[in-house]
């Protein structure tokens, strides 16, 4: 017997948006229906594409090129779909990762200006035909965002060392690509009461996923 492929469901959005914090509930929700469940993450996913998120994120690396950083972010892809996403799915396991393809369109594509056009190809070299099955696109205003961050404790990552600018870039980027497929993509208003958000998320997943 067959056994049933996996969901793969990414969560997307500028920083401080709440995918962290709803990966986890996403997760508990999906196993309580009683699936398996695998959470990760972009960049990283994988021993190497952890290598090369923290190349990617160190702050020293001030020098990184924007197309560096493309490709590196599609190098730990790539070991992230071969070696965790795929065979899991393929276990009729469900992956959840924070952040995956729509990040390099909205952050390398429209907010360090390489343009949609350049990701595609590598898109399509890395993923083939491979899209996510449902795609939880995180919205808030930026300054929101930067205030939740604002709060955390800690180093402040090469990313996060950017102007409103270069996020308002990335926000826009987002819903614009939701505008691609309605099926595909869910824009949630990740501004309201963290009980409001998940009330949504848990909505989605039983309409979208039957979950
Ligand atoms: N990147 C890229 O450029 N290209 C790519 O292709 C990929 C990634 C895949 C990874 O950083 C960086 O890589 C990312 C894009 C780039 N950089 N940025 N910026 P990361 O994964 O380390 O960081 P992040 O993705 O930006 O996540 P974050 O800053 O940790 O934000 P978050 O996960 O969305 O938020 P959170 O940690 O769940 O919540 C933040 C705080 O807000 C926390 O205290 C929560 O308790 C609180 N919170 C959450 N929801 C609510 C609500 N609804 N109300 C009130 N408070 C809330």
């Amino acid at each position: 017997m067959q056994t049933e492929q996996g969901k793969f469901i990414t969560l997307e959005g500028s920083e401080g948006a709440g995918k962290s914090t709803n990966l986890v509930f996403i997760a508990e929700t999906l196993r309580q229906t009683g699936k398996t469940v695998i959470t990760t993450r972009e960049p990283g996913g994988s021993e190497i594409g952890e290598k090369i998120r923290a190349l990617l994120l160190d702050p020293q690396n001030s020098a990184m090129h924007a197309d560096t950083e493309l490709l590196l972010m599609f190098a730990a892809r790539a070991q992230h779909l071969q070696q965790t996403i795929l065979p899991a799915l393929k276990q009729g396991i469900w992956v959840i990762s924070d952040r995956f393809t729509d990040a390099s369109y909205a952050y390398q594509g429209a907010a360090r200006g390489l343009g949609f056009e350049r990701i595609a190809p590598l898109e399509s070299w890395v993923q083939g035909q491979f899209a996510p099955d449902l795609t939880l696109v995180f919205d808030l205003p930026i300054e929101v965002g930067m205030v939740r961050v604002a709060a955390r404790a800690g180093r402040v990552d090469r990313f996060e060392q950017e102007q409103s600018a270069f996020f308002a870039k990335v926000r826009e980027a987002y819903l614009q690509r939701a505008q691609l497929s309605l099926q595909r993509y869910c824009v949630l208003n990740a501004a309201q009461p963290l009980e409001v958000v998940q009330q949504q998320i848990r909505e989605q997943l039983r309409l979208r996923l039957g979950c």
